[in-house]
């Protein structure tokens, strides 16, 4: 590649600083994917989740798109981040401030002073939109908890989704999440909820939530029409698309809803609550699987990756206004 040219981000926001690549594929218009930082810092330990964001990354680039893992660093948005700065992330672990919406401005107020933060979701899902980037790949959304009705703990990754104009892949959601309120919810706020690869939602380890996806649709064409034309109509606001974890690397049922229910049982009698809730139930789930869940964890966002890319490259040969100037 050329010379470094991120004048064309930084002219769209002064805090952004993308890196040469993602830089290069913006200005050429090539498909690119975002990746987030919290499943780095606080969804898998170390150093299982460095290899998982390299590898993460690799298969974004073999499916034909640029990777632009996105995190705070330095008091900047990095839209892209090189070896030694994935390796920073990845050694902080949970030093790193998980950064949601409301988060932003507490890890770029102090500039080059600020802490360093790892974008949930929602944070992944504001900078990728700044950026200009359609498509972003994560492992599992945040979600309406169990038991919201006494706790109100409704993850900001939702609200996000409603107003904010970026396809999420994911593997559904884990079932700490009560998953039909989940999915109450985006109906509610206008999100369409895709699937690709089955009719279910999927549960993140396990492949059907016994709860129907609104829309079916497998081909990266076809997905990439559906969400275009929710754009060019004017629709601001995300689109979820679940695809469920390979058969090979899904995990029985009855042995997943165990470790939950006992991860759930610890979180209450710790008093764990607000932002700490589900960072510790992920670690929980790790220990007491005895590290089959980040198998199947690995498994499940290294594929979401390959249909995240394929709907890139996709809706990059379908430009905006495709759908409303056939
Ligand atoms: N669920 C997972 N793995 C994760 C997360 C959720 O299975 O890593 C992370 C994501 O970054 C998500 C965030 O956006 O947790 C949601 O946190 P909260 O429930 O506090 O909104
Ligand atoms: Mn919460």
């Amino acid at each position: 590649m050329n010379a470094p040219s991120p004048d064309s981000l930084t002219s769209r926001h002064p805090l952004l600083a993308p890196s040469v690549a993602v830089a290069g594929a913006l200005a050429a218009g090539r498909p690119l994917v975002a990746l987030e930082s919290t499943i780095v810092a606080h969804g898998m330990p170390y150093p299982q989740n460095l290899h998982t964001a390299r590898a993460v990354e690799a298969v974004v680039r073999e499916h034909g798109a640029e990777p632009a893992t996105i995190a705070i660093l330095d008091g900047r948005i990095r839209v892209g981040l090189d070896g030694a700065d994935l390796e920073r992330l990845a050694r902080a672990g949970p030093k790193a401030i998980k950064v949601s919406r409301r988060d932003l401005p507490a890890v770029l107020a102090r500039g080059a002073g600020s802490p360093m933060g790892a974008t949930t979701v929602a944070g992944t899902m504001i900078c990728a939109a700044l950026a200009g980037i359609e498509v972003f790949v994560t492992g599992g959304i945040g979600g309406v908890h169990r038991g919201a009705a006494t706790t109100f703990d409704i993850s900001a990754d939702l609200q996000e989704l409603a107003r904010t104009s970026v396809v999420v892949v994911c593997a559904g959601a884990k079932s700490i999440l009560d998953l039909g309120l989940t999915l109450e919810y985006l109906e509610t706020h206008g999100v369409p909820v895709l699937s690709a690869g089955q009719d279910d939602f999927a549960a993140f380890y396990v492949r059907e939530s016994g709860l129907r996806a609104d829309q079916r649709i497998d081909a990266p064409a076809d997905l990439a029409r559906f969400v275009r034309a929710k754009w060019d109509l004017g629709l601001a606001g995300g689109v979820l698309l679940s695809t469920p974890v390979p058969e090979a690397d899904a995990l029985p049922r009855a042995l997943v809803d165990g470790w939950i229910d006992a991860a759930l049982a610890d979180a209450q009698r710790q008093g764990i609550s607000g932002k700490a809730v589900t960072p510790f139930l992920l670690a929980r789930i790790e220990q007491l699987s005895g590290g089959r869940s980040l198998a199947a964890n690995i498994a499940l966002v290294k594929h979401n990756a390959e249909v995240g890319a394929r709907l890139a490259v996709a809706l990059a040969a379908l430009p905006p206004g495709a759908c409303v100037n056939p």
